[in-house]
This record gives structure tokens, C-alpha cells and sequence, in this order.
């Protein structure tokens, strides 16, 4: 049947039949497709069969769905104009993982982060009404990105705008980990519907009986507003129905047919509604189904056993940080760790289950979660709060206002840092370095491997200031962790490799950028070019020293970080040699002003110029180069 979609207007015309077929067919397609390219498995199998209800209801050639994460569009993908190209999912030159405007026309919004697909949909909707575009304008939110504030700033206000959004709440009770906090109960207590239908029923009927005609109008008015007080707060949806949204639900988010009568009297309203959809994670899929954690977002797996693959590797950085944070819990009573909806991915599970009263999973709130721990640095504990870089992005003025301009204590954790891989430029962790540096009272540590992630934390823990510690996704270097602790020279980097008299080039590294230099150096000694290694350690307090140092001992300076060139560790040793008075050639190796692509980490390093080659190559290129302007950019 998917042969024959060839516009997502076909899927207006199937039956119901027909659209059940077409649902079964694409699940196998998702689940075929994703076993050998890896990815968002487990949302998209979930809104298999409500993607296909939006698109027989609406007509995506003029209305518009926004998804929010995007993480469960693989269906919507599918049905539009990339079902040939869905091989190609995440891999480099291949389509993206997330909904993406330049990759489509049916993709109304790009997205990649949580909590959008309201507000974004709002602004569609008045855009489309300034253009007289007459069109429904549907988000498409889970419970999970429910749960970041942003998406009740956009309720708030479009509930007093009262135009016709339509919002599709997609409740399977998860975020990638269980969901949590109390609007995550408050939704629970709807899937009980049959219970609250009845306690509602009782209460219209007690209601009803009461002789309102034999009791004056005080007794008439306390009795309405107790109606009405109660009502709402046993009818289900109350809460959005306050926001000004008409609420209809909870209905079976794999049943098309009951989808397919609700969103056509959905169709048909002028006012905020919300569609209550209960779905089910991994629908269809029972490893899925079981364990959707693990397949929320997985690499290639055998189909048949449900068998993630796994490459032998060191352990991931991830594993090292979680074992830091609860080797120090025990000695550090002051300790208490936070996240923001991800304790698996950012390696705090354990601890949750070690220290329950010292772990708070906040839920996809960023910010709420950095201003907490302000509070809880006020109140005189220390946190240590774990994010992936690029989600941080969110907490920026929270850092700046309510922790660094206290110079409060505090461990910021930033896991993913550099560029992510497959998906992409929403997750790449490439500015943390400049949205960090510049902030007075916080220090930015970079480890060259994973004994120095342990080494910087336990001295990050025992200090007074905020320190944030980043560190690249995925395996680490192999190296030795050492269990007891050495003193970690404040503000000192690290000088690694060194020529025996004046180098050719130094080259300072940026954490996971220390050992392709390394690398580098040993390519280039082959040819006979020497060239000094630094571990930059701190990108911030900037070691000076060592940089004026350097500007003496070797003939060429490069640094190498995986962050945006503008305002990262180049630019910090530029601004360095300006300061003293220093002219020395100065190369900056990192991600120029751009965006980049998904594909694996080792195409993205090779397209950036950070593969060891591509370093050992530009230094190659430069040593003997007269000074003068160049307006060649030299990353790429
Ligand atoms: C700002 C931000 N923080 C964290 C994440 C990581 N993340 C991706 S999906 C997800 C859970 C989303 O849950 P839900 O919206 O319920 O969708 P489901 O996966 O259950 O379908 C999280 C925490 C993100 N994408 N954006």
C-alpha cells in the first residue's frame, strides 16, 4: 500500500480497512529501516496509527502538524515526500532523524529540543491568519515535553487568545524515562477514566437531586459554584479546560477509527482544544513495548531477539561520571544531583536508586532545574546537575542571574559536548565553551580522557564556585581510572608532548581534541615536523602562562576544540596574545560559523578538520606559509 501513497493526500481516500493495512505496513517499515540505521524507535512506533488518523482527517497540502522533539515522526517521514530516502535515516547526506523545514515542505517547523510545538504552532496559526491563509495548525505534544514549562507559557497564552489551535497531548507516561512530577499523576488519574466518568456521574446525579427551587438563591449559588468547584476537579481535563482549551479524551491512540470520528469534531471547532491520546511506547514491537527505555532511541538491533549490537569499547564517559557522583555521595554528605528528564542517558540512575532522597529528576526543565540548585547552593548543599550541552542551552540566564552572579557552588555536568553524531545539529554540543567562558565566577574544564572526568570532579566538588566539566558522548580513551584522587593544579594545563628545542608547531587541545593531537604529532614527526602537545584542561581560568610560553617555544601556535570557533578556547588564546603584545601565527581548528550536519562522529571530525590527519595536514600546510592575510578560511 505505501507504493501507492504518493502524495499524503491519498491517505484521505482509504477506508478504514485500508488505513489499518497501511498502518501495519509502515510499522514494519520503521521497524526493518531502524534495526540496520539505529534511532528514535520506540516514540515513532508509538504514533504509527495516530499519524495516519491526523493525515486522513486533515489535508497536509495546506493544514500543518507540528511535532514536538520530532523524535516520533518517522511515520509522518514515511507519508510524505521521503519514504525512498528513509534508508538513508540519520546517516551522513541522508535525511534527518527530526522534522526539518529545508528537508520538506510538510515539515512546518524544525525542532530537535522539547517543549516547542506549542508556542511554534501559535505563531503559525497568527502568521497564517495575517496571510489569510485559512488552515488548522495541530501540535502534536507528549506528555514528557508536557512537562517543560515552556509548553505551559504557550497554553497560557493561547488559551487567551482562543483560536483554533489544536493540540494532540500523545500520553504513552514516558518521557524516555518514566515520566515524572505531578502533572505526570495528574494525567495518570485521567487513564482512569472509567472511575472518573463514574464519580462524575454520582456527583451530576447527587447534584441533580438537590430541591434547588425550595432554597433561597444564597443556597442556589453555593451550590453551583460547589458544582462547579468539584467538577472540575474530578472531570478529566479540568485543568486544561481552565487554561481555556476544550479538552475531549482520553481516546485510544491506536484505534483510527475512534481517532478518525474525534479529530473530524475537532475539525469543526473555533476555539483551543486538546486531544487527550493514549498510546502506547514500542506499540507493536514487544522489546519495545517491554523496555522502552532502551529502544526510545537505539542503535542497529536484530529484529528477531530484540539484540541491541555492541561494539567492544572502554567504558563511556558517561559510566565514569556516574561512578564519580556516588563515590563522592558517600564521602560528601553536602551532595545531592540533579537532572532534567534524563537519568539514564546522563548516567544518574544508579544514584537515584543509591540516594533517593538526594536525586531530583526534574522533568525537561532546564532552567527549573539550574535556579534549584541555586536554592539548594544557597541553602548550603552542593549540586552536581547533570545535562547533556546542548540541552543546558535552555538554563543560560539561570546560570548567569541565579548561580554565577551569587558565585554560588555548584557541579555542572555536561555531557554530549562536541558534535553528537547522527542526530544532528539540534544535538550537538558545540557552544557550550561560549556560552560558558564568558560568565564571571565560572570555571570550564575540558578531561583528555576518562581518569581525568574522575579526577576533575572530585576536586570541581570540593570547591566554592560554579564549575562546569564538559565531556564528549560515547566510549572514552581507554586510559586507567584511578581510584584515589590527586590534587588538581587549579587553572593549569597540562604540557603533554614536547620537542626537545624549538618546535615547529604546539598545538592545544580541547579535552576529547588531546589525543587526535596526539595523533597528529606522530604523523607529522614521520615527516619530520616537531610539534608540542598541550591538554588545555581549563578553558577557563585561562592558563596564560603556558600560551606565552608556548608563543616562545614553538614557531606555529593551533588550537583544537570541538565547539563553534567564535568565542571558544582559540579565540581565548587569541585574545591572550593580543593582551601581552605577542604577534605570533595563531591557527583556530573547530566548528566554523555554522551548523553542522548528521552523520557518524568520525565524518563530522573528518568534515570539520579535527580528524588527526586533517590536523596533522593544516600544520603541514602552514609552517612554512609567510605571514600576510589570507582570507582562505582554514578548517575546511
Ligand atoms: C530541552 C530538551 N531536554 C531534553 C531532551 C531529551 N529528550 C528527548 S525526547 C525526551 C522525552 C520526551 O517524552 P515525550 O514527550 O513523552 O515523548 P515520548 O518519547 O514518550 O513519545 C527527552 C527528555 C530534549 N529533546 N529537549
Amino acid at each position: 500500500m505505501l507504493e501507492n501513497i504518493i502524495s499524503p493526500l491519498e491517505v484521505q481516500k482509504l477506508n478504514i480497512n485500508e488505513l489499518n493495512d497501511l498502518a501495519d505496513e509502515i510499522r514494519k517499515f520503521i521497524l526493518s529501516t531502524v534495526s540496520e540505521t539505529g534511532g528514535h524507535l520506540a516514540p515513532s512506533l508509538g504514533t504509527v496509527e495516530l499519524t495516519v488518523a491526523l493525515f486522513n482527517v486533515f489535508n497536509l497540502e495546506n493544514d500543518q502538524i507540528v511535532w514536538d522533539v520530532g523524535h516520533q515522526s518517522y511515520t509522518h517521514k514515511i507519508l510524505t515526500d521521503r519514504r525512498n530516502r528513509f534508508k538513508t535515516l540519520r546517516t551522513f547526506g541522508g535525511i534527518s532523524g527530526f522534522p526539518k523545514r529545508s528537508e520538506s515542505k510538510y515539515d512546518a517547523f524544525g525542532v530537535g529540543h522539547a517543549s516547542t510545538s506549542i508556542s511554534a504552532a501559535l505563531g503559525l496559526l497568527i502568521a497564517n491568519e495575517i496571510n489569510n491563509r485559512k488552515n488548522k495548525v495541530i501540535a502534536v505534544i507528549g506528555d514528557g515535553a508536557l512537562t517543560g514549562g515552556e509548553s505551559f507559557e504557550a497554553l497560557n497564552h493561547a488559551g487567551q487568545l482562543k483560536k483554533n489551535l489544536i493540540v494532540v497531548l500523545n500520553d504513552n507516561a514516558m518521557s524516555i524515562d518514566k515520566n515524572v512530577g505531578a502533572l505526570s499523576e495528574y494525567l495518570s488519574q485521567i487513564r482512569l477514566t472509567p472511575r472518573y466518568r463514574q464519580a462524575k456521574r454520582d456527583f451530576e446525579s447527587f447534584v441533580k437531586r438537590i430541591p434547588i427551587a425550595s432554597i433561597g438563591d444564597k443556597i442556589l449559588s453555593t451550590a453551583n459554584s460547589i458544582k462547579y468547584g468539584v467538577k472540575s476537579a474530578i472531570s478529566a481535563g479540568g485543568l486544561f479546560e481552565a487554561l481555556g482549551f476544550v479538552y475531549i479524551g482520553p481516546v485510544d491512540g491506536h484505534d483510527i477509527k475512534a481517532m478518525q470520528e474525534t479529530f473530524a469534531r475537532v475539525k469543526e471547532l473555533n476555539e483551543p482544544v486538546i486531544v487527550h491520546v493514549h498510546t502506547v511506547k514500542g506499540k507493536g514491537y514487544a522489546p519495545a513495548e517491554d523496555s522502552p527505555d532502551k529502544f526510545h532511541g537505539v542503535g542497529r538491533f536484530d529484529v528477531a531477539t530484540g539484540e541491541v549490537e555492541k561494539k567492544l569499547t572502554p567504558p563511556t564517559y558517561t559510566s565514569i561520571f556516574s561512578r564519580a557522583v556516588i563515590d563522592c555521595a558517600k564521602v560528601n554528605e553536602k551532595l545531592v544531583a540533579i537532572t532534567a528528564a534524563m537519568p539514564s542517558g546522563t548516567g544518574l540512575k544508579t544514584f537515584s536508586e543509591m540516594f533517593p532522597e538526594r536525586f531530583f529528576d526534574v522533568g525537561i526543565a532546564e532552567e527549573h532545574a539550574l535556579t534549584l540548585a541555586a536554592g539548594m547552593a544557597a541553602g548550603g548543599l552542593h549540586p552536581v546537575v547533570a545535562l547533556y550541552s546542548t540541552f543546558a542551552q535552555r538554563g543560560y540566564d539561570q546560570l548567569l542571574h541565579d548561580v554565577c552572579l551569587q558565585n554560588l557552588p555548584l557541579t555542572l555536568c555536561l555531557d554530549r559536548a562536541g558534535l553528537v553524531g547522527e542526530d544532528g545539529p539540534t544535538h550537538h554540543g558545540v557552544f557550550d565553551l561560549s556560552y560558558l567562558r564568558h560568565i564571571p565566577n565560572m570555571s570550564v574544564l575540558a578531561p583528555k580522557d576518562e581518569n581525568e572526568l574522575r579526577q576533575m570532579f572530585f576536586a570541581a566538588v570540593e570547591r566554592e564556585s560554579p564549575i562546569a566539566i564538559r565531556y564528549p558522548r560515547g566510549a572514552g580513551t581507554g586510559a586507567t581510572v584511578l581510584k584515589k584522587v590527586a590534587p588538581l593544579p587549579w587553572g593549569k594545563s597540562e604540557l603533554i608532548s614536547k620537542f626537545n628545542g624549538e618546535a615547529d608547531a604546539a598545538i592545544f587541545a580541547v579535552g576529547s581534541m588531546v589525543v587526535p593531537a596526539l595523533k597528529a604529532a606522530d604523523i607529522l614527526k614521520s615527516k619530520r615536523i616537531y610539534v608540542n602537545v598541550i591538554n588545555v584542561r581549563f578553558v577557563k581560568p585561562l592558563d596564560e602562562e603556558m600560551i606565552i610560553e608556548q608563543s616562545k617555544a614553538a614557531r606555529l601556535l593551533l588550537t583544537c576544540e570541538e565547539n563553534v570557533l567564535i568565542g571558544g578556547y582559540g579565540s581565548a588564546a587569541a585574545e591572550c596574545l593580543i593582551d601581552h603584545g605577542i604577534t605570533k601565527k595563531l591557527i583556530r581548528l573547530g566548528i566554523d560559523d555554522r551548523f553542522v550536519e548528521h552523520g557518524s562522529r568520525a565524518e563530522l571530525l573528518e568534515l570539520c578538520g579535527l580528524s588527526p590527519e586533517r590536523i596533522a595536514a593544516t600544520i603541514e600546510e602552514n609552517i612554512n606559509k609567510k605571514p600576510g592575510i589570507s582570507l582562505k578560511k582554514n578548517s575546511r
